[in-house]
């Protein structure tokens, strides 16, 4: 096992990690940029290495500073966090030529899925079902204008190197599509200087349902169910759930067994998200995530289990700890993201904490790095907190979640929990009739 794990990260997740290495007897180094001298990551872990100026680019991006920081301080292993260098196939490929371990998944696992269509490729001949779509990249307008026309409108332009949303193109109409195809093209190309696109015809009012895979280098892999993430905005999630309100046993169990069947196939090993549109009681594969992501605590909650010690595990070489018959999903969880943000506009608001108290009791966790007296600085992401319940039920989760609300303070920024008690109001989430757009839409209505 890892001596001395480095931590490339800031925030929440900072701190999630070196929680698990102090369970785990590991040592801990967190790095910083000189705006997050006073964190909380760097007050708990064992050491720290300031390694850049503010912007992301020259701290937590800054791929010499942070293996320098590894090397000075003795490290045997880097955990990435989500975000950042997480899925930069080139930072975990030369994680591993400096001799430290990568705490993740094999750099030629990263590329397969950040290519979308080579992702897209693999798991559908793996089994996954997948949108129907171009078979590969679209060459030229008139190609991509014969798919549209074959497959009918509306139908979505969609970036190689994309994922997230970004430079995505919904054509609804003939008329639209030449237009629609060259933005397509040059957004692909100004955003991930990569312009090869592809096509998909366009689910109109899909849920977002994505699976827990892990495997590790042993040839194991298992599936630890899903999440329901179709309440989001803009392709932020605001909140997280599982199960599925919509999910029967029989469905949960044939998509996780196909999921964790391709990652044995393809020898993936860590931890993974396989993301899913799920539309008329059909899965169509949207993307894997090759990282550990913001709403793993939902899964956690559930399971029991801890993914970030698991992830450690499998990086060490470990075999996965969970035997596939043991694992048992218990009760609902969810989890609401806390933004420093305009809980109306989710215009950013940083500042400094004046006031803080979080909530407790039983099934109530609150992942964060504030402390009284933080200020939360203004070139990051502006999610400052997760606030995750588990309940028997989803009644019961949504009733403690409210009650955990009312107990917590944050003052001094505006955050977007008064958002999230009105989502928790509203007869559609309650009764789980909803789709990605739901929010969006209701927000205007409001
Ligand atoms: C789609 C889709 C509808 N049909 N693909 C958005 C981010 C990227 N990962 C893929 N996305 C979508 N792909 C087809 N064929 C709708 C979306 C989409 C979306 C998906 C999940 C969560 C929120 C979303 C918001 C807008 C569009």
């Amino acid at each position: 096992m890892f001596k001395k794990v480095l931590i490339a990260n800031r925030g929440e997740i900072a701190l999630r990690v070196i929680r698990a290495c102090r369970e785990m007897g590991i040592e801990t180094v967190a790095v910083h940029s000189t705006a997050d001298a006073n964190a909380m990551a760097v007050r708990l872990a064992d050491e720290s290495v300031c390694i850049g100026p503010p912007p992301g680019k020259d701290s937590y991006l800054n791929i010499p500073s942070i293996l320098s920081a590894a090397a000075v301080t003795g490290a045997d292993a880097i955990h990435p966090g989500y975000g950042f260098l997480s899925e930069n196939s080139q930072f975990a490929r030369m994680v591993e030529e400096h001799g430290f371990t990568f705490i993740g998944p094999k750099p030629e696992h990263i590329d397969m899925m950040g290519d979308k269509i080579m992702a897209k490729q693999t798991v559908a001949k793996l089994g996954l079902p997948v949108v129907p779509g171009s078979d590969g990249a679209i060459e030229n307008v008139e190609q991509g204008f014969e798919f549209a026309r074959a497959t009918g409108f509306p139908v979505l332009i969609k970036a190689a190197s994309g994922g997230g949303g970004k430079g995505m193109q919904v054509v609804h109409k003939e008329e639209d599509f030449a237009e629609a195809f060259s933005m397509a093209r040059s957004e692909a190309k100004v955003n991930f200087g990569d312009d090869t696109i592809y096509m998909e015809k366009f689910l109109e009012k899909p849920r977002h349902i994505e699976i827990q895979i892990f495997g590790d280098m042993h040839g194991h892999a298992i599936h630890l169910g899903e999440r329901d993430c179709s309440i989001q905005r803009r392709h932020q999630k605001l909140l997280e759930e599982a199960p599925s309100p919509i999910l029967s046993e029989e469905e949960r169990n044939e998509i996780g067994t196909l999921a964790a069947d391709v990652v044995k196939e393809i020898g993936y090993y860590g931890a993974g998200t396989i993301e899913f549109l799920y539309e008329d009681n059909k899965f169509y594969f949207m993307e894997m995530n090759t990282r550990i992501q913001v709403e793993h605590p939902v899964t956690e909650m559930i399971t029991g289990i801890d993914l970030i010690a698991e992830q450690i595990r499998v990086a060490a070489g470990e075999p996965l700890s969970i035997k596939k018959d043991r694992i048992r999903l218990r009760g609902h969880a969810i989890e609401v993201r806390i933004n420093a943000e305009d809980p109306d506009t989710f215009m950013p608001s940083p500042g400094t904490i004046t006031q803080f108290h979080t909530p407790g009791g039983l099934g109530v966790r609150f992942d964060s790095a504030l402390y009284t007296g933080y200020t939360i600085p203004p070139y990051y992401d502006s999610m400052i907190g997760k606030l995750i319940v588990h309940g028997r039920n989803r009644e019961e989760c949504i009733r403690r979640l409210k009650r955990a609300i009312t107990e917590t303070v944050i003052e001094g920024v505006k955050t977007t929990l008064p958002a999230h008690i009105w989502i928790l109001d509203q007869p559609e989430f309650l009764s789980g009739d909803y789709d990605i757009h739901w929010l969006e839409k209701k927000l205007v209505e409001r």
